[in-house]
């Protein structure tokens, strides 16, 4: 599975009453050059968004508040990473579909891509996904 859960920095300043401070460097805790950041907020629990796999986009995902469910399926095997700690990411390679579930009222996904918005880069279509696995598009590479 083209996916891992990674530890991320987190600087305790809690002894000043300061909370936490986490931080991401490109190459040094993530596998790629940062392009682009976005991130989905004012999201109802419940709500599952996502539906779709990159062909190429490789991206860090990122519960800062809150907790979200995030189903990832390489066409043969699914598996489910909880987050819910701001200090934790979840790194999904490229041919991976995923779904993201809110578990709590307005919990914030942060994502850190690989590259610029390209719609073309979406498959949307899971039947299309399943024969572009079967078909051998994607590497098993895992990071
Ligand atoms: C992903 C998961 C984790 C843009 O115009 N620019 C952008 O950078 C992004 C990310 C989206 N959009 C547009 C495309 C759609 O018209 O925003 C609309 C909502 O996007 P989407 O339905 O794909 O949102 P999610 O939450 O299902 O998926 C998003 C990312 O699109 C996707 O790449 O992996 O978060």
């Amino acid at each position: 599975m083209n996916t891992e859960i990674i530890k991320i920095p987190k600087i305790n300043t809690s002894n000043l009453n300061e909370g936490f401070l986490t931080f991401i460097e490109s190459q040094h805790h993530i596998p790629f050059e940062i392009k682009r950041v976005y991130y989905t907020y004012e999201v109802k629990k419940d709500i599952i968004r996502g539906h779709h796999a990159h062909k190429k986009l490789k991206q860090i995902l990122i519960c800062i508040y809150g907790k979200i469910e995030v189903e990832v399926d390489n066409g043969k095997l699914k598996k489910q990473h909880i987050l819910d700690n701001p200090s934790e990411a979840l790194y999904l390679g490229e041919g991976v579909w995923h779904t993201m579930k809110w578990l709590k009222d307005n919990s914030i996904l942060l994502v850190l891509a690989s590259d610029y918005y390209n719609e073309n880069d979406y498959i949307r279509n899971y039947d299309e996904f399943i024969e572009m696995v079967k078909g051998g598009y994607w590497n098993e590479n895992t990071f």
